[in-house]
C-alpha cells in the first residue's frame, strides 16, 4: 500500500496570495490542494502545518472519505472556514492523487460527463453605467452567455465589485481599506442600472447581480421585487449569511431567483436554505466548503430540492480550486453557472494546466486527476505578501457588512 510519504504547505504570491497543498506518496504521486482563505491565509497555512500535517504521515492516501471524517470528527471543534478550508485542501489533493493514480481526469472518478462544458459568468462593471455597458459589451464579444453588472452609486466612494484598471481585485491593500456604503443611495440607483444593462443586452444573456450581503431582510425583499422586470439570473447574497431565517422573509415578497452560500462553510450551513426552497442557487465553492467530497454531498442534497449548483470561482481561488469545481460541474446533474473571474496574468507563471475558457463555458483537462501543477521555481520569485479585504463603514462612520 502506498501512503503518504509528504505533505507541503505553499505560499505564493503571484498577483496576489496563495496557499497550496502538495501531498507526495510513497510511490511518488503528486496531489494538489488549494488551502487559501483571503485576507486570513496564515491560519490556515498554520492550522495545517501544526495541526494537519502530522496525521496525514504514514496514511493510505486512497481512503479519501474515511480521512475527511477523521479530520472532521476528529478535530472535535467543528466547522468554521479556517477548518472547512484545511480540510479541503487535504480532500482535493487526494482527489488529485486517485485520479493520477487511476490514470483519468477527475470527473471520470465522480461518474463522467453530464455535459460538455460548464457555462460561467464574467464580471461587467463601471464607475458609471455607461462605462458599464461597455464592459459588459466586451463580455459579450468574448462570448460569455452570463454577467454580472455592478456600477459604482454615486457619492459612494469604492462601492463593492467595480474594476479599477480593468481587474477587480478587492484584497489589495496591506491593511484593510476602509470603503464607504450608502443602503439609501445603493436602493436609489441599482434598480436603474440593472433596467438598463437589460435593455442595452437584450434578452439573450443571463443578467446576475451581486448585492454582498449589504441588505436587511425586508429592503432585500424590496429590491427584489423592484427589478423583478429585469429577469435576473440571480440576486447574490441579498443579506448578511449568518441568518438563514432572513431568507423566508425574501422569498415571501419576491420572485428574483437567489443565490447564496460563498461564506458559508457546511451542509449545515445552508440545510434549511435548501430543504426549505429559501434560494435558488447554492454558491459554496470547493475551497471553503470541505472540499469535492463534502461539496459533492451539498450539490446532491440541492438537486432533491430543486436547487442549482452556482459555484464561487473569484479570483481568491487557485487555479486549483478553479480546476476541481469545473471537474464536479462537469459531472453533476443540477448545474446553474459557475463564476469565471480570471485572474492576474502573473499567477499562470505558478499554476499551469487546468481548466481552460472557449465560448462563454470552462472545460476541464483531460490530464490525469485535476490536470494543474506547481511550479516551484516560478513561486519562490513571488514571496507572500499579506493583503486584506476591505472594511466597509456607513456615512455616519459605523461598520457595516463589507
Ligand atoms: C464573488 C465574491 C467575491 C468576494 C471575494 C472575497 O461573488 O465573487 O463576492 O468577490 O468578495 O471572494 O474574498
Ligand atoms: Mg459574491
Amino acid at each position: 500500500m502506498a501512503t503518504v510519504e509528504r505533505a507541503e504547505v505553499l505560499l505564493t504570491s503571484p498577483g496576489r496570495t496563495f496557499v497550496t497543498l502538495r501531498i507526495t506518496t510513497s510511490d511518488g504521486v503528486v496531489g494538489l490542494g488549494d488551502a487559501t482563505l483571503n485576507g486570513r491565509e496564515l491560519a490556515v497555512a498554520t492550522y495545517l502545518r501544526d495541526h494537519v500535517v502530522p496525521l496525514l504521515i504514514g496514511k493510505d492516501p486512497a481512503r479519501i472519505e474515511d480521512m475527511w471524517q477523521y479530520l472532521f470528527r476528529g478535530a472535535y471543534w467543528r466547522r468554521g472556514p479556517v477548518t472547512m478550508t484545511a480540510i479541503a485542501a487535504v480532500d482535493v489533493a487526494l482527489w488529485d492523487v486517485k485520479g493520477k493514480v487511476a490514470g483519468l481526469p477527475l470527473y471520470q472518478l465522480l461518474g463522467g460527463r453530464s455535459r460538455d462544458g460548464v457555462m460561467v459568468y464574467t464580471h461587467a462593471s463601471g464607475s458609471s453605467v455607461e462605462e458599464m455597458l461597455e464592459d459588459a459589451d466586451r463580455a459579450r464579444e468574448l462570448g460569455y452567455r452570463a454577467i454580472r453588472v455592478q456600477a459604482a452609486v454615486p457619492g459612494v466612494a469604492g462601492t463593492y465589485g467595480v474594476k479599477k484598471n480593468g481587474r477587480y481585485e478587492p484584497a489589495d491593500h496591506a491593511l484593510p481599506d476602509e470603503q464607504l456604503w450608502s443602503t439609501e443611495a445603493y436602493l436609489d440607483f441599482a434598480p436603474g442600472y440593472l433596467r438598463a444593462a437589460r435593455e442595452h443586452l437584450g434578452d439573450g444573456v443571463h443578467l446576475l447581480h451581486d448585492v454582498h450581503h449589504r441588505l436587511t431582510p425586508i429592503e432585500a425583499a424590496r429590491f427584489g421585487r423592484e427589478v423583478e422586470d429585469v429577469k435576473l439570473f440571480w440576486m447574490e447574497d441579498p443579506t448578511p449569511a449568518d441568518s438563514q431565517d432572513a431568507y423566508r422573509l425574501i422569498r415571501q415578497h419576491t420572485t428574483t431567483p437567489i443565490a447564496v452560500g460563498e461564506v458559508l462553510t457546511s451542509i449545515w450551513d445552508v440545510k434549511d436554505l435548501i430543504t426549505e426552497r429559501l434560494i435558488d442557487y447554492v454558491r459554496c465553492s470547493v475551497v471553503h466548503a470541505g472540499g469535492i467530497t463534502h461539496l459533492r454531498r451539498i450539490y446532491d442534497l440541492a438537486a432533491l430540492y430543486d436547487v442549482r449548483s452556482g459555484s464561487h470561482g473569484a479570483s481568491d481561488l487557485s487555479p486549483v480550486t478553479q480546476a476541481a469545481a469545473t471537474h464536479l460541474a462537469t459531472a453533476i446533474p443540477n448545474l446553474g453557472v459557475q463564476e469565471h473571474m480570471g485572474y492576474p496574468d502573473l499567477t499562470a507563471e505558478v499554476f499551469h494546466g487546468g481548466a481552460t475558457y472557449a465560448d462563454g463555458s470552462l472545460h476541464v483537462s483531460e490530464e490525469p486527476g485535476l490536470g494543474v501543477t506547481y511550479d516551484d521555481a516560478a513561486a519562490a520569485r513571488f514571496e507572500y505578501e499579506p493583503r486584506y479585504l476591505p472594511v466597509a463603514r456607513r456615512l455616519d462612520g459605523s461598520v457595516h457588512d463589507w
